[in-house]
Protein backbone atom coordinates (compact mmCIF):
# COMPACT_ATOMS: atom_id res chain seq x y z
CA UNK A 1 0.00 0.00 0.00
CA UNK A 2 0.99 3.51 -0.85
CA UNK A 3 2.38 4.97 2.73
CA UNK A 4 2.95 8.69 3.02
CA UNK A 5 6.62 8.96 1.55
CA UNK A 6 9.85 8.83 4.17
CA UNK A 7 10.29 12.22 3.52
CA UNK A 8 6.94 13.53 3.73
CA UNK A 9 7.35 17.84 4.09
CA UNK A 10 5.79 17.68 7.77
CA UNK A 11 5.35 21.32 9.13
CA UNK A 12 4.21 24.83 8.96
CA UNK A 13 3.69 28.10 7.22
CA UNK A 14 4.04 31.64 8.09
CA UNK A 15 3.56 34.96 6.84
CA UNK A 16 5.90 37.75 7.16
CA UNK A 17 3.44 40.94 7.38
CA UNK A 18 1.66 38.59 10.20
CA UNK A 19 4.39 37.78 12.44
CA UNK A 20 7.71 39.69 12.30
CA UNK A 21 6.78 43.53 13.25
CA UNK A 22 9.89 45.46 13.02
CA UNK A 23 8.01 47.15 10.54
CA UNK A 24 10.63 50.42 10.66
CA UNK A 25 13.69 48.18 11.40
CA UNK A 26 16.24 47.14 8.92
CA UNK A 27 15.76 49.94 6.01
CA UNK A 28 12.13 48.07 5.64
CA UNK A 29 9.58 50.57 3.92
CA UNK A 30 6.21 50.77 4.68
CA UNK A 31 3.54 48.27 3.08
CA UNK A 32 -0.52 47.77 2.43
CA UNK A 33 -0.83 45.89 5.82
CA UNK A 34 0.83 48.51 7.54
CA UNK A 35 -1.85 50.62 7.16
CA UNK A 36 -4.75 47.58 8.35
CA UNK A 37 -5.91 47.99 11.77
CA UNK A 38 -6.81 45.34 13.84
CA UNK A 39 -10.54 44.45 14.19
CA UNK A 40 -12.39 42.60 16.49
CA UNK A 41 -15.30 40.85 16.93
CA UNK A 42 -17.55 43.78 16.45
CA UNK A 43 -15.50 45.63 14.90
CA UNK A 44 -14.34 44.82 11.12
CA UNK A 45 -10.51 45.35 9.98
CA UNK A 46 -9.93 48.86 8.27
CA UNK A 47 -7.60 49.91 6.08
CA UNK A 48 -6.74 53.43 6.20
CA UNK A 49 -3.97 55.51 4.17
CA UNK A 50 -2.04 57.25 6.96
CA UNK A 51 0.51 55.01 9.75
CA UNK A 52 -0.28 56.89 13.26
CA UNK A 53 1.90 55.04 16.18
CA UNK A 54 0.29 52.49 18.23
CA UNK A 55 -0.52 48.83 18.75
CA UNK A 56 -3.80 49.48 16.23
CA UNK A 57 -1.48 48.53 13.52
CA UNK A 58 -0.96 44.74 14.30
CA UNK A 59 1.60 44.41 11.50
CA UNK A 60 3.44 46.73 13.13
CA UNK A 61 5.01 44.72 16.09
CA UNK A 62 3.34 41.57 15.10
CA UNK A 63 5.32 38.25 17.29
CA UNK A 64 8.53 40.25 16.62
CA UNK A 65 9.64 37.34 14.45
CA UNK A 66 12.01 39.42 13.54
CA UNK A 67 14.02 39.28 16.51
CA UNK A 68 13.05 36.18 17.60
CA UNK A 69 13.51 33.91 15.25
CA UNK A 70 16.25 32.15 15.95
CA UNK A 71 14.25 31.07 19.15
CA UNK A 72 11.21 29.90 17.10
CA UNK A 73 12.93 28.42 14.82
CA UNK A 74 14.78 26.28 17.50
CA UNK A 75 10.99 25.34 18.84
CA UNK A 76 10.09 24.49 15.22
CA UNK A 77 13.50 21.97 14.88
CA UNK A 78 12.12 20.63 18.28
CA UNK A 79 8.48 19.50 17.07
CA UNK A 80 10.44 17.85 14.31
CA UNK A 81 9.63 19.72 11.18
CA UNK A 82 10.83 18.53 7.95
CA UNK A 83 9.96 22.21 6.64
CA UNK A 84 8.79 25.73 7.59
CA UNK A 85 7.11 27.98 4.74
CA UNK A 86 8.24 31.79 5.54
CA UNK A 87 7.37 34.92 3.01
CA UNK A 88 9.15 37.38 2.19
CA UNK A 89 8.07 40.81 2.82
CA UNK A 90 9.06 42.61 -0.51
CA UNK A 91 9.08 46.20 1.51
CA UNK A 92 12.55 44.95 3.00
CA UNK A 93 13.97 44.05 0.10
CA UNK A 94 12.61 47.54 -2.15
CA UNK A 95 11.32 49.81 0.50
CA UNK A 96 9.30 51.64 -2.06
CA UNK A 97 9.10 48.77 -4.28
CA UNK A 98 11.05 51.11 -7.28
CA UNK A 99 14.15 51.46 -5.71
CA UNK A 100 16.98 51.09 -8.00
CA UNK A 101 18.95 49.06 -5.36
CA UNK A 102 17.90 46.88 -3.60
CA UNK A 103 17.89 47.25 0.40
CA UNK A 104 21.31 44.85 1.84
CA UNK A 105 19.85 44.62 5.06
CA UNK A 106 16.65 43.11 4.36
CA UNK A 107 18.41 40.54 1.60
CA UNK A 108 20.42 39.42 5.26
CA UNK A 109 17.51 38.97 7.27
CA UNK A 110 16.28 36.29 4.91
CA UNK A 111 19.12 34.55 4.33
CA UNK A 112 20.41 34.22 8.24
CA UNK A 113 16.55 33.01 8.81
CA UNK A 114 16.89 30.89 5.77
CA UNK A 115 20.52 29.38 7.34
CA UNK A 116 18.49 29.18 10.77
CA UNK A 117 15.95 26.58 8.96
CA UNK A 118 19.50 24.43 6.99
CA UNK A 119 21.13 24.66 10.49
CA UNK A 120 18.02 22.56 11.37
CA UNK A 121 17.66 20.16 7.95
CA UNK A 122 14.33 22.41 7.99
CA UNK A 123 13.26 22.69 3.90
CA UNK A 124 12.73 26.36 3.49
CA UNK A 125 9.40 27.25 1.04
CA UNK A 126 9.64 30.93 -0.30
CA UNK A 127 6.96 32.54 -0.54
CA UNK A 128 7.74 35.93 -2.72
CA UNK A 129 4.26 37.52 -2.50
CA UNK A 130 2.48 36.99 0.68
CA UNK A 131 0.02 39.98 0.59
CA UNK A 132 3.22 42.26 1.21
CA UNK A 133 3.22 45.37 -1.75
CA UNK A 134 5.07 48.30 -0.80
CA UNK A 135 2.67 51.17 -0.55
CA UNK A 136 4.29 53.07 -2.81
CA UNK A 137 3.30 51.05 -5.93
CA UNK A 138 0.06 51.53 -4.95
CA UNK A 139 0.10 55.28 -4.12
CA UNK A 140 2.42 56.03 -7.36
CA UNK A 141 1.67 53.35 -10.11
CA UNK A 142 -1.85 52.19 -9.24
CA UNK A 143 -1.01 48.86 -7.91
CA UNK A 144 -1.58 45.51 -10.33
CA UNK A 145 -3.58 47.58 -12.52
CA UNK A 146 -0.33 48.26 -13.84
CA UNK A 147 1.91 46.21 -16.14
CA UNK A 148 4.69 48.21 -14.22
CA UNK A 149 4.46 46.87 -11.40
CA UNK A 150 5.03 43.04 -13.18
CA UNK A 151 7.95 43.96 -13.99
CA UNK A 152 9.32 45.63 -10.08
CA UNK A 153 7.97 42.33 -9.07
CA UNK A 154 10.46 40.41 -11.47
CA UNK A 155 13.35 42.60 -10.60
CA UNK A 156 12.56 41.69 -6.83
CA UNK A 157 11.92 37.81 -7.76
CA UNK A 158 15.54 37.95 -9.57
CA UNK A 159 17.21 39.93 -6.74
CA UNK A 160 15.82 37.17 -3.63
CA UNK A 161 16.73 34.15 -6.01
CA UNK A 162 20.25 35.15 -6.92
CA UNK A 163 20.59 35.81 -3.07
CA UNK A 164 19.35 32.17 -2.24
CA UNK A 165 20.54 29.96 -5.14
CA UNK A 166 21.26 26.64 -3.91
CA UNK A 167 19.41 27.00 -0.31
CA UNK A 168 16.09 27.45 -1.71
CA UNK A 169 14.70 24.03 -3.38
CA UNK A 170 11.13 25.39 -3.53
CA UNK A 171 9.74 28.83 -4.36
CA UNK A 172 6.07 30.10 -4.40
CA UNK A 173 5.43 33.15 -6.51
CA UNK A 174 2.03 33.96 -4.77
CA UNK A 175 -0.31 33.65 -1.98
CA UNK A 176 -4.00 33.36 -3.04
CA UNK A 177 -4.19 35.22 -6.09
CA UNK A 178 -7.60 33.64 -6.67
CA UNK A 179 -9.09 35.47 -4.64
CA UNK A 180 -9.59 38.30 -6.71
CA UNK A 181 -12.14 37.50 -9.29
CA UNK A 182 -14.63 39.76 -11.33
CA UNK A 183 -17.25 37.09 -10.79
CA UNK A 184 -17.30 37.30 -7.49
CA UNK A 185 -18.74 39.99 -5.45
CA UNK A 186 -15.65 41.24 -4.08
CA UNK A 187 -15.04 42.40 -0.71
CA UNK A 188 -12.80 45.92 0.23
CA UNK A 189 -10.91 42.76 2.53
CA UNK A 190 -9.48 40.50 -0.16
CA UNK A 191 -9.11 43.22 -2.32
CA UNK A 192 -7.07 45.67 0.07
CA UNK A 193 -4.66 42.54 1.30
CA UNK A 194 -4.24 41.12 -2.11
CA UNK A 195 -3.71 44.67 -3.73
CA UNK A 196 -3.84 47.54 -1.72
CA UNK A 197 -6.86 48.84 -3.16
CA UNK A 198 -10.50 48.97 -1.34
CA UNK A 199 -12.80 47.59 -3.73
CA UNK A 200 -15.41 50.09 -2.52
CA UNK A 201 -13.05 52.87 -3.63
CA UNK A 202 -12.19 51.58 -7.12
CA UNK A 203 -12.45 54.39 -10.03
CA UNK A 204 -14.34 53.23 -13.55
CA UNK A 205 -15.77 49.11 -14.14
CA UNK A 206 -15.01 47.74 -10.61
CA UNK A 207 -15.61 44.47 -12.27
CA UNK A 208 -12.68 45.45 -14.95
CA UNK A 209 -10.38 46.65 -12.61
CA UNK A 210 -10.41 43.40 -10.77
CA UNK A 211 -10.08 41.27 -13.96
CA UNK A 212 -7.00 43.52 -15.00
CA UNK A 213 -5.27 43.15 -11.52
CA UNK A 214 -5.66 39.08 -11.42
CA UNK A 215 -4.60 38.89 -15.50
CA UNK A 216 -1.83 40.65 -13.78
CA UNK A 217 -0.70 38.78 -11.11
CA UNK A 218 -1.22 35.62 -13.10
CA UNK A 219 1.42 37.00 -15.73
CA UNK A 220 3.95 38.22 -13.19
CA UNK A 221 3.35 34.19 -11.99
CA UNK A 222 4.14 32.71 -15.24
CA UNK A 223 7.06 35.13 -15.86
CA UNK A 224 8.35 34.59 -12.89
CA UNK A 225 7.98 31.07 -12.86
CA UNK A 226 10.37 30.91 -16.06
CA UNK A 227 12.98 33.54 -14.38
CA UNK A 228 13.43 31.20 -11.07
CA UNK A 229 14.33 28.38 -13.39
CA UNK A 230 16.77 30.38 -15.50
CA UNK A 231 18.92 31.69 -12.21
CA UNK A 232 18.15 28.50 -10.54
CA UNK A 233 17.32 24.97 -12.79
CA UNK A 234 17.66 22.79 -9.35
CA UNK A 235 14.41 25.07 -7.94
CA UNK A 236 11.15 23.90 -8.02
CA UNK A 237 8.16 26.73 -8.73
CA UNK A 238 5.30 26.74 -7.58
CA UNK A 239 2.11 28.76 -6.65
CA UNK A 240 -0.20 28.61 -3.52
CA UNK A 241 -4.23 29.02 -4.18
CA UNK A 242 -6.69 29.80 -1.49
CA UNK A 243 -9.67 27.19 -2.39
CA UNK A 244 -12.88 26.35 -1.22
CA UNK A 245 -14.32 23.37 -2.85
CA UNK A 246 -18.33 24.76 -3.77
CA UNK A 247 -20.79 22.02 -2.39
CA UNK A 248 -24.41 22.31 -4.59
CA UNK A 249 -27.40 22.75 -2.48
CA UNK A 250 -29.02 19.95 -3.56
CA UNK A 251 -29.06 18.16 -6.74
CA UNK A 252 -31.29 20.09 -8.99
CA UNK A 253 -29.14 20.05 -11.67
CA UNK A 254 -29.41 23.97 -12.48
CA UNK A 255 -27.84 24.33 -8.20
CA UNK A 256 -25.04 21.69 -9.37
CA UNK A 257 -24.26 23.23 -12.70
CA UNK A 258 -24.03 26.50 -10.17
CA UNK A 259 -21.67 25.44 -7.75
CA UNK A 260 -19.37 23.35 -10.76
CA UNK A 261 -18.99 27.24 -12.13
CA UNK A 262 -18.67 28.55 -8.35
CA UNK A 263 -15.89 26.37 -8.06
CA UNK A 264 -14.12 26.89 -11.37
CA UNK A 265 -13.97 30.71 -10.46
CA UNK A 266 -10.79 29.55 -8.13
CA UNK A 267 -8.85 27.29 -10.74
CA UNK A 268 -8.72 29.83 -13.61
CA UNK A 269 -5.38 31.12 -12.73
CA UNK A 270 -4.19 27.32 -12.08
CA UNK A 271 -5.50 26.54 -15.46
CA UNK A 272 -3.23 28.97 -17.01
CA UNK A 273 -0.06 27.56 -15.05
CA UNK A 274 -0.53 24.70 -15.23
CA UNK A 275 -1.88 24.54 -19.44
CA UNK A 276 0.30 27.08 -20.33
CA UNK A 277 -2.73 28.86 -21.86
CA UNK A 278 -5.46 31.07 -20.58
CA UNK A 279 -8.27 29.48 -20.80
CA UNK A 280 -11.20 30.82 -23.09
CA UNK A 281 -14.25 29.94 -20.95
CA UNK A 282 -12.59 32.75 -19.04
CA UNK A 283 -11.86 35.13 -21.86
CA UNK A 284 -15.44 33.97 -22.81
CA UNK A 285 -16.74 35.24 -19.23
CA UNK A 286 -14.95 38.35 -19.78
CA UNK A 287 -16.13 39.26 -23.13
CA UNK A 288 -19.82 38.74 -21.73
CA UNK A 289 -19.01 41.06 -19.23
CA UNK A 290 -17.63 43.87 -21.72
CA UNK A 291 -14.06 43.45 -20.24
CA UNK A 292 -10.69 43.75 -22.93
CA UNK A 293 -8.07 41.98 -21.13
CA UNK A 294 -5.35 43.27 -23.50
CA UNK A 295 -3.81 40.09 -23.72
CA UNK A 296 -0.99 40.34 -26.12
CA UNK A 297 0.58 37.72 -28.46
CA UNK A 298 4.11 38.05 -26.28
CA UNK A 299 1.89 37.15 -23.01
CA UNK A 300 0.80 34.30 -24.90
CA UNK A 301 3.95 32.92 -25.10
CA UNK A 302 4.61 33.69 -21.35
CA UNK A 303 1.71 31.94 -20.51
CA UNK A 304 3.04 28.61 -22.13
CA UNK A 305 6.77 28.82 -20.72
CA UNK A 306 6.00 29.71 -17.16
CA UNK A 307 4.05 26.33 -16.36
CA UNK A 308 4.59 24.97 -12.53
CA UNK A 309 6.49 22.34 -11.05
CA UNK A 310 4.31 21.90 -8.54
CA UNK A 311 0.41 23.14 -6.66
CA UNK A 312 0.66 24.23 -2.67
CA UNK A 313 -3.01 24.60 -1.81
CA UNK A 314 -5.17 26.58 1.59
CA UNK A 315 -7.88 24.55 2.42
CA UNK A 316 -9.59 26.17 5.61
CA UNK A 317 -13.50 25.40 4.64
CA UNK A 318 -16.24 24.94 1.94
CA UNK A 319 -18.97 26.39 0.86
CA UNK A 320 -22.15 26.15 -0.48
CA UNK A 321 -23.52 27.98 -3.53
CA UNK A 322 -25.89 30.39 -3.74
CA UNK A 323 -29.08 29.99 -5.43
CA UNK A 324 -32.06 31.32 -6.53
CA UNK A 325 -34.16 32.23 -3.98
CA UNK A 326 -31.92 32.24 -1.21
CA UNK A 327 -31.02 35.90 -1.20
CA UNK A 328 -32.12 35.70 2.33
CA UNK A 329 -29.43 32.94 3.71
CA UNK A 330 -26.31 33.59 6.02
CA UNK A 331 -23.72 34.75 3.87
CA UNK A 332 -19.93 32.56 4.57
CA UNK A 333 -16.72 34.57 4.29
CA UNK A 334 -16.79 33.39 0.27
CA UNK A 335 -20.12 34.79 -0.60
CA UNK A 336 -22.13 31.29 -0.63
CA UNK A 337 -24.49 29.83 2.22
CA UNK A 338 -23.40 28.01 5.10
CA UNK A 339 -23.51 24.25 5.42
CA UNK A 340 -25.91 22.83 7.94
CA UNK A 341 -23.99 19.26 8.41
CA UNK A 342 -21.03 20.84 9.69
CA UNK A 343 -19.81 22.68 12.55
CA UNK A 344 -18.27 25.70 12.18
CA UNK A 345 -15.68 27.77 13.90
CA UNK A 346 -15.98 30.27 16.55
CA UNK A 347 -15.51 32.81 13.41
CA UNK A 348 -17.88 31.03 11.18
CA UNK A 349 -15.57 28.66 9.32
CA UNK A 350 -17.37 25.32 8.37
CA UNK A 351 -15.24 22.38 9.72
CA UNK A 352 -14.84 19.74 6.82
CA UNK A 353 -12.17 17.19 6.97
CA UNK A 354 -13.77 15.44 4.65
CA UNK A 355 -13.43 18.49 1.93
CA UNK A 356 -10.06 18.20 2.05
CA UNK A 357 -9.49 14.90 0.60
CA UNK A 358 -12.12 16.06 -2.00
CA UNK A 359 -9.88 18.90 -3.06
CA UNK A 360 -6.97 16.56 -3.20
CA UNK A 361 -8.83 14.41 -5.67
CA UNK A 362 -10.51 17.31 -7.46
CA UNK A 363 -7.48 19.04 -8.16
CA UNK A 364 -5.11 16.15 -8.75
CA UNK A 365 -7.17 14.62 -11.46
CA UNK A 366 -7.52 17.66 -13.18
CA UNK A 367 -3.38 18.67 -13.09
CA UNK A 368 -1.59 15.26 -12.48
CA UNK A 369 0.82 17.61 -10.35
CA UNK A 370 2.43 17.02 -6.98
CA UNK A 371 0.66 19.01 -4.48
CA UNK A 372 1.78 20.39 -1.03
CA UNK A 373 -0.90 21.69 1.37
CA UNK A 374 0.21 24.99 1.98
CA UNK A 375 -2.28 26.14 4.90
CA UNK A 376 -4.53 24.34 7.08
CA UNK A 377 -5.43 24.52 10.50
CA UNK A 378 -8.15 25.96 13.44
CA UNK A 379 -8.46 29.41 14.34
CA UNK A 380 -9.33 29.19 18.08
CA UNK A 381 -9.88 31.36 21.42
CA UNK A 382 -6.76 29.43 23.84
CA UNK A 383 -7.28 29.76 27.60
CA UNK A 384 -4.20 28.93 29.44
CA UNK A 385 -5.46 26.37 32.63
CA UNK A 386 -4.34 26.46 35.78
CA UNK A 387 -0.95 25.04 35.24
CA UNK A 388 0.33 27.72 32.68
CA UNK A 389 -0.67 25.45 29.54
CA UNK A 390 -2.91 25.95 26.83
CA UNK A 391 -4.84 22.20 26.69
CA UNK A 392 -6.51 22.35 23.33
CA UNK A 393 -7.85 19.18 22.59
CA UNK A 394 -9.93 21.28 19.93
CA UNK A 395 -7.11 21.29 17.85
CA UNK A 396 -5.60 18.43 18.16
CA UNK A 397 -8.95 16.86 16.97
CA UNK A 398 -9.41 19.28 14.64
CA UNK A 399 -5.89 18.67 12.56
CA UNK A 400 -6.27 14.47 13.35
CA UNK A 401 -9.79 14.63 11.67
CA UNK A 402 -7.93 16.21 8.95
CA UNK A 403 -4.71 14.57 8.27
CA UNK A 404 -6.33 11.40 8.47
CA UNK A 405 -8.62 12.45 5.19
CA UNK A 406 -5.29 13.35 3.63
CA UNK A 407 -4.16 10.26 4.36
CA UNK A 408 -6.71 8.76 2.82
CA UNK A 409 -6.27 10.79 -0.32
CA UNK A 410 -2.71 9.36 -0.65
CA UNK A 411 -3.32 5.46 0.87
CA UNK A 412 -6.54 4.92 -0.82
CA UNK A 413 -6.74 7.80 -4.08
CA UNK A 414 -3.57 7.63 -4.76
CA UNK A 415 -3.02 11.27 -4.85
CA UNK A 416 0.73 12.83 -4.86
CA UNK A 417 0.85 14.70 -1.73
CA UNK A 418 4.41 15.83 -0.93
CA UNK A 419 3.65 17.46 1.96
CA UNK A 420 1.28 19.20 4.98
CA UNK A 421 2.33 22.47 6.34
CA UNK A 422 0.01 23.39 9.40
CA UNK A 423 -1.13 27.24 8.77
CA UNK A 424 0.19 29.21 11.86
CA UNK A 425 2.18 26.83 13.90
CA UNK A 426 3.12 29.86 15.92
CA UNK A 427 0.42 32.30 17.22
CA UNK A 428 0.45 35.29 15.04
CA UNK A 429 -2.07 37.76 13.71
CA UNK A 430 -5.25 37.36 12.02
CA UNK A 431 -4.91 38.01 8.10
CA UNK A 432 -8.90 38.72 7.68
CA UNK A 433 -8.95 40.21 11.16
CA UNK A 434 -6.23 41.85 12.74
CA UNK A 435 -6.74 39.93 15.87
CA UNK A 436 -4.54 38.31 17.98
CA UNK A 437 -7.28 36.19 19.58
CA UNK A 438 -7.51 34.14 17.02
CA UNK A 439 -4.80 31.64 17.26
CA UNK A 440 -3.79 28.81 15.05
CA UNK A 441 -0.48 27.55 16.89
CA UNK A 442 1.42 24.60 18.54
CA UNK A 443 3.23 27.80 20.37
CA UNK A 444 1.03 30.06 22.59
CA UNK A 445 2.70 33.58 22.21
CA UNK A 446 1.86 35.67 25.33
CA UNK A 447 0.43 38.94 23.15
CA UNK A 448 -3.15 40.13 23.22
CA UNK A 449 -4.94 42.49 21.64
CA UNK A 450 -5.16 45.20 23.97
CA UNK A 451 -1.62 45.42 23.62
CA UNK A 452 -0.60 43.25 26.57
CA UNK A 453 1.41 40.35 27.41
CA UNK A 454 5.57 40.30 27.42
CA UNK A 455 5.68 38.36 23.76
CA UNK A 456 7.28 34.78 25.90
CA UNK A 457 6.49 31.42 23.61
CA UNK A 458 5.16 28.58 25.54
CA UNK A 459 4.39 24.98 24.26
CA UNK A 460 0.59 23.95 24.13
CA UNK A 461 -0.36 20.64 24.19
CA UNK A 462 -0.95 20.52 20.32
CA UNK A 463 2.96 20.94 20.29
CA UNK A 464 3.50 17.36 21.60
CA UNK A 465 0.79 15.86 19.81
CA UNK A 466 2.15 17.19 16.63
CA UNK A 467 5.97 16.11 17.45
CA UNK A 468 5.13 12.50 17.89
CA UNK A 469 2.95 12.47 14.58
CA UNK A 470 6.04 13.86 12.71
CA UNK A 471 8.43 11.48 14.75
CA UNK A 472 5.87 8.47 13.23
CA UNK A 473 4.95 9.66 10.07
CA UNK A 474 1.68 9.60 10.52
CA UNK A 475 0.63 6.01 10.72
CA UNK A 476 -1.17 6.13 13.71
CA UNK A 477 -3.82 8.45 11.38
C1 LIG B 1 -5.12 32.49 4.45
C2 LIG B 1 -3.91 33.37 4.40
C3 LIG B 1 -3.10 33.39 5.65
C4 LIG B 1 -3.87 33.18 6.93
C5 LIG B 1 -5.07 32.27 6.79
C6 LIG B 1 -5.99 32.25 7.99
O1 LIG B 1 -6.03 32.89 3.48
O2 LIG B 1 -3.06 32.96 3.35
O3 LIG B 1 -2.31 34.54 5.62
O4 LIG B 1 -4.09 34.31 7.62
O5 LIG B 1 -5.82 32.55 5.66
O6 LIG B 1 -6.78 33.40 8.01
P1 LIG B 1 -6.96 34.24 9.32
O7 LIG B 1 -5.60 34.60 9.78
O8 LIG B 1 -7.73 35.44 8.97
O9 LIG B 1 -7.68 33.36 10.27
Amino acid sequence: MTKLANDFLWGGSIAAHQLEGAWQEGGKGPAIMDFATAGSATTAREYTKTIEAGRKYPSHEGIDFYHRYKEDIQLFAEMGFKSLRISIDWSRIYPNGDDPEPNQAGIEFYQNVVDELLKYNIEPIVTLYHFELPMNLVTQYDSWKNRKVIDFYLNYVETMVKALKGKVNYWVTFNEMNHIDPQTEASDMFTYILAGLKYSELEGNKKEVLAVMGYNMTLAGVKAAKLIRQIDPASKVGCVFGITPTYPLNCDPVNVLNAFKEMDRDFYQIDVMCNGEFPKYKLKEYADMGINIGMTEEDKQAFAAGKLDYLGMNYYMTDVARYEGGEEEEESLFGGIQNPYLEKSKWGWGIDPIGLRYLLNYTYRRYGLPIIICENGLGAVDEIGPDGVVHDDYRIDFLQKHLSELKKAVEEDKVDCFGYLMWGPIDLVSATTGEMKKRYGFIYVDKHDDGTGDLSRSRKDSFYWYKHLIETNGEEL
